[in-house]
């Protein structure tokens, strides 16, 4: 009975795997397929479904007050110019147009919209950014489109960033003269040929006027894109996806965390800024749609949100925002993304437990893929110990490394530097908890200290004399330990030896060695000295 129920469950599970075979949009992490020793999980590449990414999106326009209405302000329509009778009041819920209505569900044909302030201070430009975050690496799957009311921008670019925003890169120019704002040579997508089909172009597609009404929407074009490798009617994904694998890049430019536009120039609805009527001239968005689905390198099929952030619900023993890393104590392999070959299936590379039998033998702690059999020892070894480990089974830290004693052995910082300092150690060297070797005189972990009674100039060196202990003479003081400045009529290393000792040197009879000058400097201290004592 429970057998037959099992057998069921597993042919259901395997008419679904091959239903999202067929389909190929790698779907399914997993299914339990029957074998000759029962069921068992087969694993494959998987990825989530694309979603409505505006539904999470967060966003920020810039400058601050772009927005319309405080305080309250007219503004006309550039079909009817003389007519101006509207009004932008952010303290009137009816009439006010926040940020939040780019990204809002419309509900019965009422179109809702943000709106900036109009462009009262002519001829200096009227610019705004929109910065739309997620927290989350997504790769886009459709177009995406923005809404603009009102006449769409004469010039606008579109950047992403991949890094959350640390770095930026254009990801499609739009103006009605590419030549003139931008200095590039308009194009379109169908100019684009699978080679340079992640080139960035400037477009003119999306900037003309065609009066307000007749077309709102500006576009970055993803399907058209997709297309040139899938068909016009995305029919061979598959083709598609093997591309992702092979062509360098491809994946990447669909990819993104943060999407920014820069509006530098709204509609004119003509050619020329009518200077007597500027209220006609704003930004206003009432809809971004960007499609796109949670990145999680082919190791997951769901992405939900968790704490206000998405996050892949890692399989394969994956872990991570983005599944980019394998879970704690499975890093037998390095991590790998999962891959769309072969088709329709892939390949999961999953993550498999340290120690565990799959795989190879040899236990690499994941600082190697490689392992080599060595004939003359009869031993097999990791091979290329990454992470500054070293070893048959890179288990232990390559030469002037330590081993982080709180670290897991699979931990990629399992080795720490040791970081002697170069001066004060005799070798690069330290011990099991990092104490490198000194040289004489030096002390500390590093060796980047003295030992008292030492002082440090590029090295540790005895102390030549000591404040405290005064071992200066005849009034001599020490100098950072280093040196006796001694009073002119001493000399010596500590001061000790007079200049004109026993009458000698300084009465000039018997030294005709002496220069006069010498002489004469040492007669003036002399007598400065028999002075000073009375
Ligand atoms: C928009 O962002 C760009 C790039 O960070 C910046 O140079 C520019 O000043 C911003 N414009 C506005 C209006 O904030
Ligand atoms: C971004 O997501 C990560 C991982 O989910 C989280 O730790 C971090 O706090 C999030 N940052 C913000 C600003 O929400
Ligand atoms: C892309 O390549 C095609 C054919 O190789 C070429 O005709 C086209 O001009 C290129 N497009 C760009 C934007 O460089
Ligand atoms: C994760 O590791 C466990 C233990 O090795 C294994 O039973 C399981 O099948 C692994 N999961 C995947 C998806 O490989
Ligand atoms: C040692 O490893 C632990 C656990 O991973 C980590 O918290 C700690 O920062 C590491 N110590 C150093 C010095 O890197
Ligand atoms: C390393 O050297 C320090 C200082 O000599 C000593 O205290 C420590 O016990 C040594 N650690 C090991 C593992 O030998
Ligand atoms: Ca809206």
């Amino acid at each position: 009975m429970l057998l037959r129920a099992a057998l069921l469950l597993a042919l259901l599970l395997l008419l679904l795997h091959c239903l999202a075979s067929a389909v190929g949009q790698y779907n399914m992490c997993k299914s339990l397929v029957s074998t000759d020793e029962g069921s068992v999980w087969e694993h494959y590449a998987c990825q989530p479904s694309p979603a409505s990414m505006k539904d999470y999106m967060r966003i920020k326009v810039d400058p601050p007050g772009i927005t319309c209405g405080n305080p309250p302000e007219r503004f006309c329509t550039l079909e009817n110019p003389y007519l101006c009778s509207d009004e932008c009041d952010a303290s009137n819920p009816d009439l006010a147009h926040p940020p939040q209505l780019m990204q809002d569900r419309e509900r019965n044909g009422l179109i809702t919209y943000w709106q900036t302030v109009t462009w009262g201070r002519h001829p200096e430009p009227l610019l705004a950014n929109i910065t739309m975050s997620w927290n989350k690496s997504l790769e886009l799957t459709d177009d995406i489109q923005i809404t603009f009311e009102y006449g769409r921008p004469t010039i606008m670019v579109l950047d992403k960033s991949m890094d959350h925003g640390h770095s930026w890169q254009p990801f499609q120019f739009y103006a009605d003269d590419c030549q003139d704002a931008f200095n590039m040579q308009p194009k379109r997508v169908r100019d684009l040929s699978p080679t340079n089909l992640t080139r960035v172009i400037c477009t003119e597609q999306y900037s003309r006027w065609v009066g307000s009404k007749n077309d709102k929407n500006v576009k970055f074009e993803v399907r058209e894109r997709f297309a040139l490798f899938a068909g016009p009617r995305l029919q061979n994904m598959d083709n598609l996806y093997t591309r992702m694998e092979s062509m360098k890049g491809l994946r990447d430019f669909f990819t993104f965390t943060n999407l920014r536009m820069r509006l530098l120039r709204p509609a004119l609805g003509g050619t020329y800024v009518q200077r007597d009527n500027l209220l006609k001239y704003f930004y206003a968005i009432s809809n971004i749609e960007v499609p796109a689905r949670c990145k999680c390198n082919l190791h997951a099929s769901q992405c939900l949100l968790t704490e206000g952030n998405l996050q892949c619900q890692c399989e394969h023993n994956t872990t991570g925002q983005d599944c980019q890393k394998c879970k704690k104590g499975f890093k037998a392999k390095s991590w790998k993304a999962g891959s769309y070959l072969p088709a329709p299936t892939g390949t999961p590379n999953t993550c498999t437990i340290a120690g565990s039998p799959s795989g190879s033998n040899c236990e690499c702690y994941g600082h190697s893929n490689r392992c080599s059999y060595i004939d003359y020892l009869n031993i097999v070894t990791c091979v290329s110990c990454k992470h500054n480990t070293r070893g048959q089974n890179c288990q232990h830290c390559r030469l002037g490394y330590f081993r982080n004693a709180s670290a897991e052995l699979d931990d990629e910082n399992v080795c720490i530097e040791c970081n002697c300092n170069q001066l004060g150690s005799i070798h690069d060297r330290c011990n099991g908890t990092g104490f490198c070797q000194c040289k004489d005189g030096a002390a500390g972990a590093k060796c980047d200290d003295c030992l008292p009674g030492y002082y440090w100039k590029q090295g540790c060196y005895p102390n030549v004399c000591d404040e405290e202990m005064l071992l200066c003479q005849n009034g001599g003081t020490c100098h950072m330990n280093q040196k006796c400045v001694c009073p002119p009529e001493f000399k010596g290393v500590l001061c000790q030896q007079s200049r004109c000792e026993a009458g000698k040197d300084c009465n000039g009879a018997s030294s005709p060695r002496l220069s006069t000058a010498a002489l004469l400097l040492c007669t003036l201290s002399y007598l400065l000295a028999t002075l000073s004592h009375h």
